[in-house]
């Protein structure tokens, strides 16, 4: 986006704008603006201000925990540095939109025939919300003051959090996530880098003290450290980002999340001071609050894309979603869902077919279980490890190897 004409033709290009009264003026009105357009805080940094994230980021990189994740690997230092991804950025504006539940996100978890998506997920798909709304914001600041803009949300090579710490927005917590003292961990996050010199914001002080709720919580054990996750255990990567078939040694832990996880968000004690979002397009949709699992089973491509129509589900596409929803239905607990699981025995992608498959290892008896698995001829071989795996952690078929396939 190019600088248009200028309102405050004086500051255009000003190097002197970060003192000048003009400045602080036009930031107050700035937060007014972005007030206007739905975000909920808003804070400056300086470009330079997160020099400490490249380090951690190479770290995170160097373990391997970003898993199949490769574009967070593409040009580390461009994700590290607003000024190599830009050079002419003299300001960072970080933006916050408060999308708090009207529930407890835990509760959901105990209704193991209801798939739970997680909150960010229930309503309208943010990315496209956001930058719509940062784009009306950022035209203002050029209309305002001229100067260059570009918006981020979510998806460029910008490190949201640690500027957004910067920013004075709130600090990353234990769960690497940000939390702010009035919106708890619900705010999503948005740039807008600009050429313009803005007074700064101070960066915010962490106040997780000795609390570790967030830690203690994960189901998956995801945090080899305070402030440090291993995306390839965290539920959100591998029901979101992951392609392939989930990690057999994570699936039960999965419990009924069929997309992201909310767990270490939620139990945040800072969360009793968040404030329910009023953004009604981020709203949860009813039918997406705790859908059957039972329904969501029986989803073709076309019937999954109309209901998740504007929602961020739509991207992991309906054999990805067909994957989550089988690994939930496996840990049900539930016997009447077996006929749902042995359906998509049938599906045309192996990677349904696997999962269906793990899903009745998990339901059916033993000897229903050996009786199929005796009768499969499953032309994929990932799907005949799955028939092997049911079958040898079944403990009670000792010396039964997998079933002869063709
Ligand atoms: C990749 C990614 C993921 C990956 C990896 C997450 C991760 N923690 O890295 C996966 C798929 C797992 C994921 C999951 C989620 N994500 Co995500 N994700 C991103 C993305 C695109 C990049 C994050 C990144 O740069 N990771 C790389 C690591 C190295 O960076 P980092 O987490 O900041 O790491 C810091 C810490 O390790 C810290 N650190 C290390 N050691 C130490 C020591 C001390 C003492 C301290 C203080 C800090 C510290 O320094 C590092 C640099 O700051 C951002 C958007 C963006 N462009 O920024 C969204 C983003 C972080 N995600 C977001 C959300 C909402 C989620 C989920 C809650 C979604 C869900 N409900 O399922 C979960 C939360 C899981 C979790 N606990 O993090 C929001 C978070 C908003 C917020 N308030 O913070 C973001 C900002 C998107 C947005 N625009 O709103 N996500
Ligand atoms: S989102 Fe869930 S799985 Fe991922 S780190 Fe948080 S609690 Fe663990
Ligand atoms: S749960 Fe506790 S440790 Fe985790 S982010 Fe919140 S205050 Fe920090």
């Amino acid at each position: 986006m190019d600088g248009g004409r200028s309102g405050l033709g004086a500051l255009r290009g000003s190097r002197l704008l970060t003192t000048s009264p003009d400045a602080a003026a036009l930031k107050a009105a700035l937060v007014a603006e972005a007030r206007a357009h739905g975000f909920s805080a808003l804070g400056v940094t300086d470009p330079d201000s997160i020099e400490g994230a490249r380090e951690r980021l190479q770290t995170f990189l160097d373990a391997g925990a970003h898993g199949d994740m490769d574009w967070l690997a593409n040009e580390p230092s461009r994700r590290a540095s607003p000024k190599v991804l830009w050079s002419e950025v003299r300001s960072v504006i970080m933006l916050g939109m408060n999308y708090g539940p009207d529930e407890n996100p835990l509760a959901m978890l105990e209704q193991t025939t209801r798939g739970n998506i997680s909150v960010y997920a229930r309503g309208d798909d943010y990315h496209d919300l956001i930058k719509k709304r940062l784009k009306v914001v950022a035209r203002w600041l050029i209309a305002q003051a001229g100067g260059d803009v570009k918006v981020f949300v979510d998806t460029a090579a910008v490190m949201e959090k640690p500027l957004a710490h910067a920013a004075g927005l709130g600090w990353q917590g234990k769960h690497t996530n940000l939390v702010s003292r009035e919106f708890g961990s619900w705010l999503f996050l948005g740039a807008i880098f600009t050429t313009l010199d803005l007074p700064r914001d101070d960066a915010d002080v962490n106040h997780c003290g000795s609390c570790q709720a967030c830690l203690d919580i994960c189901p998956t054990d995801a945090f080899p450290a305070p402030y440090r996750l291993d995306a390839r255990k965290c539920i959100s990567y591998l029901t979101i980002e992951h392609k392939g078939a989930i990690p057999r040694e994570l699936r039960t832990a999965i419990g009924n999340r069929i997309y992201g996880c909310d767990d270490c968000l939620s139990v945040c004690p800072w969360n009793k001071f968040a404030q329910e979002g009023h953004e009604a397009k981020l709203a949860a949709r009813d039918e997406l609050r705790a859908p059957k699992l039972a329904d969501l089973s029986r989803l073709d491509d076309a019937s999954f894309r109309a209901l998740f129509t504007r929602s961020p589900v739509k991207r992991i596409g309906r054999d990805r979603f067909m994957r989550n929803v089988l690994i939930a239905i496996g840990n049900s607990g539930d016997l009447s869902l077996a006929p749902e699981a042995r359906r998509l025995l049938e599906d045309p992608n192996p990677l349904v077919r696997g999962a269906a498959v793990w899903a009745l290892s998990r339901l059916l008896s033993d000897q229903e279980f050996s009786e199929l698995a005796a009768a499969s001829n499953d032309n994929d071989e990932s799907v005949r490890d799955e028939w092997a795996a049911g079958i040898s952690a079944s403990p009670s078929w000792p010396g039964l190897s997998r079933p002869s396939t063709p």
